[in-house]
């Protein structure tokens, strides 16, 4: 429950992330939609949530499931009406809840009415709209390679040029460099304000301001040039939540991103964390200890305290599951999906939830004919055509591919999960028998509840918000350990992430003080049992 009149209401805020045609269905077509998620407020309430972030829910072709937006304005058919946006947005907001918004600013969909017009000729007034070099079929004007697979250059032989675009070739990038088409994008937003949303999340944001000659994308010279304009002419000084995506975000550059002046985002997403487990690729993995995963999230939480904000979070759209990842799906699933709630959600920063993430849901390692995801499927083709097996290929697929985030809401045990009484457009999870949210609801131990007190404490303990980081025992390569100070508070969080029982002290200073949070009952002397977390505070 937030309250949206408090200056910056967002640094104690959990945002949970939907994605829309996996969280519920109402209609049986086998897609979630906007109706489907009112009905499921009371469940998000519970869970004590104070915003969701939805993924694109406008007008769209779907090549990347909404990534390719055809109408700012509309809202797809597939997911509802403009009135059940409104409907959405209120009834949220009577519960304290926010809605996000996905804006992608970055490139529209080749259906958007601008495209098309752009298609017309080099002398329509949307041509410029786009990125277009001149060229002859066979030589586009560089190497650079399209996000999804392929050359970012399509030919266009009416034109006899090529566009760029550093996704699909159904997402063709805006020209940023044309005030016209930020203008357009600025309009839009302020329409989408006056909806009464509480803010965005930006897609590719990093990646707007390019040099397709320089073979520049993330960070282009005119970057914060014009964030800086987007955010005066939009949310500027209306106290909403934004957050960018930023790939290529270094500290320095998030200090700018999540600058305290709000002079442009309130936070962005940096993926430096996200990355340490792979070799150049997502598709080639490499190991990584924990020293390493957590000498890197000390440096963020360090290097952002007090001039800058962190968003935390262990999952999204695009990312496979975390208990897959760096959990145990396995014996421990319930374990180590606490163990990793705790761990990030002791940190400074506002914690992104992504739906199923607080009932441990897992990857789901299908077989390719039942992989939509655009991504992946690209990637298998070139894989193999790189001279990949098809184990090799799927075996990739299956650790890092999207789509294992993306398979259907667990809601019961019963026919798919209760997310649709239809055919659902992506397998349900056969887990889903023993992984639900029923079943969850029904467990005082289970997952859910572990989110639901970690959302609790951060409402009423100060510490969570402002304190300072400490790392504890960096080199410890099983336990996670940490305190946070200020606000006359001291947090002490230990986790065990590995599946042998860890050596671990308890500070003197919290000898004698009982935990907040124990995810395995009373903690045992000097040691945490495997998967084991424990949050303590004290008044200093
Ligand atoms: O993702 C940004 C992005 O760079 C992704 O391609 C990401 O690298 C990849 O998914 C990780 O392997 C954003 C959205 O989150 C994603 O869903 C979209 O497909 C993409 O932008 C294009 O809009
Ligand atoms: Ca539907």
């Amino acid at each position: 429950m937030a309250d949206f009149t408090k200056k910056d209401w967002w640094k104690e805020a959990v945002v949970y992330q939907i994605y829309p045609k996996s969280f519920q269905d109402s209609n049986g077509d086998g897609i979630g939609d906007l109706p489907g998620i009112l009905s499921r407020l009371d469940y998000l309430q519970k869970l004590g949530v104070d915003a969701l972030w939805l993924c694109p829910v406008f007008a769209s072709p779907q090549a990347d499931n909404g990534y390719d937006i055809s109408d700012y304005q509309a809202i797809d058919p597939m997911f509802g009406t403009m009135e059940e946006m409104r409907t959405l947005i209120r009834q949220a907001k009577a519960r304290g809840i926010g809605i996000l918004l996905d804006l992608v600013l970055n490139h529209t969909s080749d259906q958007h009415r601008w495209f098309r017009q752009a298609l017309q000729g080099r002398d329509n007034p949307y041509h410029d709209y786009y990125i277009w070099r001149d060229g002859t079929p066979d030589i586009p004007p560089n190497g650079m390679r399209a996000g999804f697979g392929g050359s970012a250059w399509t030919w266009v032989p009416e034109l006899g040029q090529y566009y760029f675009h550093q996704f699909a070739p159904q997402q063709p990038d805006l020209n940023w460099d044309n005030p016209k088409v930020r203008q357009e994008l600025y309009a839009m937003i302020r329409g989408w304000m006056a909806e009464g949303v509480a803010g965005f999340r930006l897609d590719v944001i990093d990646q707007v301001a390019k040099d397709p000659d320089l073979q520049v994308t993330a960070n282009g010279p005119r970057l914060m040039e014009y964030l800086r304009e987007l955010n005066r002419e939009t949310f500027g000084g209306a106290n909403l939540i934004t957050v960018g995506e930023a790939w290529g975000a270094d500290l320095a550059r998030a200090r700018q991103y999540s600058a305290p002046d709000g002079s442009v985002f309130s936070m962005v997403f940096q993926f430096e964390q996200m990355m340490l487990d792979q070799a150049g690729s997502k598709w080639n993995a490499r190991p990584m200890p924990l020293p390493v995963l957590k000498e890197s999230i000390a440096r963020w939480q360090t290097g952002l305290h007090g001039c800058g904000w962190n968003s935390l979070f262990w999952n999204n759209h695009d990312l496979p599951r975390i208990v897959s990842r760096w959990g145990d799906d396995g014996a421990c699933r319930v374990d180590s999906a606490k163990a990793l709630a705790v761990v990030l959600h002791g940190l400074q920063g506002t914690p992104y939830i992504y739906q199923g993430e607080e009932l441990g849901m897992t990857n789901a390692p299908y077989p390719l004919a039942d992989l939509r995801d655009i991504e992946s499927l690209n990637a298998y083709q070139e894989m193999r055509d790189a001279g990949k097996t098809d184990a090799e290929a799927m075996a990739a697929i299956h650790r890092m591919g999207r789509d294992n985030a993306r398979t259907p809401m667990q809601w019961t045990a019963g026919g798919n999960a209760g997310f649709t009484t239809g055919t659902p457009w992506l397998r349900v999870n056969p887990n889903h028998t023993e992984i639900n949210a029923e079943a969850a609801l029904a467990d005082p131990d289970s997952v859910f509840y572990t989110y639901q007190k970690l959302i609790a404490l951060r409402k009423c303990c100060p510490v969570f918000a402002e304190g300072d980081f400490t790392l504890l025992c960096p080199q410890d390569d099983q336990v996670f350990a940490y305190t946070r100070t200020g606000a006359g508070q001291q947090l002490l969080v230990a986790a065990n992430l590995s599946g042998r029982p860890a050596a671990f002290a308890l500070p003197r200073d919290f000898a004698g003080t009982s935990p907040l949070l124990a995810t395995q009952g009373q903690p045992a002397d000097g040691m945490l049992r495997p998967w084991e977390a424990v949050l303590y505070c004290r008044q200093i």
